[in-house]
C-alpha cells in the first residue's frame, strides 16, 4: 500500500497560457505568468494497493464518472510508469472553493495529485521536476507548484518546459485578487478544447503568440520594479488579447457573458475615478480583479453596486505546494 497526500493553491495567470505546441506532452506555445492564491485549493490523497481492481476517484466526496476519471488515470499511468508501480489508485480529492461557483481548477487538482503521487511512490522529486510532472497532468498545474509570482517556461521538451518562481522581493503581499463570480454553469467550450480549436483555426493565433511574449517581459520588468499599474495595465491587455482570439476562431466562441462585460466596464471606471484596479478573464465568464490591498474597502463598495457579496470573492497571493503526511 502506498499513501501520499498534498494541497496546492490555484493559480491565475496574468499572461495567459493559450495554445499547446505539443498536445501529448503538454509544451505551451507561449511562455505564461501567474500569481498562485491562497483562497482556493485542493487537497488529493492517493493511495495505490493491490486491492484496487480499477482507479477510482472521488471528487468532494462523490464518486466520478469514467469519463470524469480519464484525467486521473491518464495521469496516474504515466506515474506508475515512471515508479513501475503495478496497482490501481484510490484518489480522493476535496477542492477548497468558497462557493460552488465553478472555480473547482485543474491547475490545483492536478498539482496536488502530482505531490500526492510523488510522495505516495517515493519519487522525491524536487519542485522544479515537480513542475515538470504536473505539467503532464494539466499545463497551468506546473505553476501552482509554486507560490507568488510563477512563470511556466515554455521550453521545447519535457525535459525543458517547466514553471519557477519570480522573486518579488515579497511585493505580492501588497496584492489581491478580487473574483466577480458570474455565472456557475458548466462551460460550453473547455479550455483544452477551446485552445486548441484556436491554434488551428483562429486567424488571430499568430499573432497572439508575439504578443504574449512582448507582454511576458513588460510583466517581469513591472514586477521587478513593483509597478502596479504597468502589471496591471499589461495583464488587462493580455487577456483581452487571448479573448479576441476564440472570436476568430471557426468555429468562432466567446467565453464572455454580458455580465463579464458589465464587470469590464465598471472596473474602467473605478479605475477613471483614479482607484487603480485591473481585471482578467479565464476560460470562463468570471472576472477576477487585480487590486492592492490598501484599496480593497474603496473598491468592493463599488462593485457592491452590481454585484452581491456572495458573488464578490477575496483572494490574496498564496504559497506553493505542501505534503500533508
Ligand atoms: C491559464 N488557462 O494560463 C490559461 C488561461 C485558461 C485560460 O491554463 O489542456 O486546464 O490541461 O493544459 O491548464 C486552462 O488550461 O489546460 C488554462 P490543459 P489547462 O491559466
Amino acid at each position: 500500500m502506498f499513501k501520499g497526500k498534498a494541497r496546492a493553491y490555484t493559480n491565475i495567470a496574468l499572461i495567459k497560457y493559450w495554445g499547446k505546441e505539443n498536445q501529448a506532452l503538454i509544451l505551451p506555445k507561449n511562455n505564461s505568468l501567474s500569481l498562485t492564491l491562497d483562497g482556493f485549493y485542493t487537497e488529493t490523497e492517493v493511495l495505490f494497493t493491490e486491492e484496487a481492481t480499477k482507479d477510482c476517484f472521488y471528487l468532494d466526496g462523490v464518486k466520478q464518472s469514467e469519463q470524469a476519471t480519464k484525467k486521473v488515470t491518464t495521469f496516474l499511468n504515466l506515474v506508475r510508469e515512471r515508479a513501475n508501480c503495478p496497482f490501481f489508485a484510490v484518489v480522493r480529492s476535496h477542492n477548497h472553493v468558497p462557493t460552488a461557483a465553478g472555480l473547482a481548477s485543474s491547475a490545483s487538482g492536478l498539482a496536488a495529485l502530482a505531490g500526492a503521487c510523488n510522495q505516495a511512490l517515493g519519487l522525491n522529486l524536487a519542485p522544479k521536476e515537480l513542475s515538470k510532472l504536473a505539467r503532464r497532468g494539466s499545463g497551468s498545474a506546473c505553476r501552482s507548484i509554486f507560490g507568488g509570482f510563477v512563470e511556466w517556461d515554455r521550453g521545447d521538451s519535457d525535459e525543458t518546459s517547466y514553471a519557477l518562481p519570480i522573486d518579488a522581493q515579497g511585493w505580492e503581499q501588497e496584492l489581491a485578487m478580487i473574483f466577480l463570480l458570474i455565472n456557475d454553469q458548466p462551460k460550453d467550450v473547455s479550455s483544452r478544447e477551446g485552445m486548441q480549436r484556436t491554434v488551428e483555426t483562429s486567424a488571430f493565433y499568430p499573432q497572439w503568440v508575439k504578443e504574449a511574449q512582448a507582454d511576458l517581459h513588460i510583466a517581469k520588468e513591472a514586477i521587478q520594479h513593483h509597478d502596479f499599474q504597468k502589471l496591471g495595465t499589461v495583464m488587462e491587455a493580455n487577456a483581452l488579447k487571448m479573448h479576441a482570439t476564440t472570436l476568430a476562431a471557426v468555429p468562432p466562441f466567446t467565453y464572455w457573458s454580458p455580465d463579464s462585460l458589465r464587470a469590464m466596464n465598471l472596473v474602467r471606471s473605478i479605475r477613471q475615478a483614479g482607484l487603480f484596479c485591473y481585471f482578467t478573464m479565464d476560460a470562463g465568464p468570471n472576472v477576477k480583479v487585480l487590486c492592492q490591498k490598501k484599496d480593497i474597502a474603496a473598491i468592493f463598495e463599488v462593485l457592491s453596486s452590481t454585484f452581491s457579496d456572495q458573488q464578490m470573492v477575496v483572494a490574496y497571493a498564496g504559497p506553493g505546494i505542501e505534503l500533508l503526511e
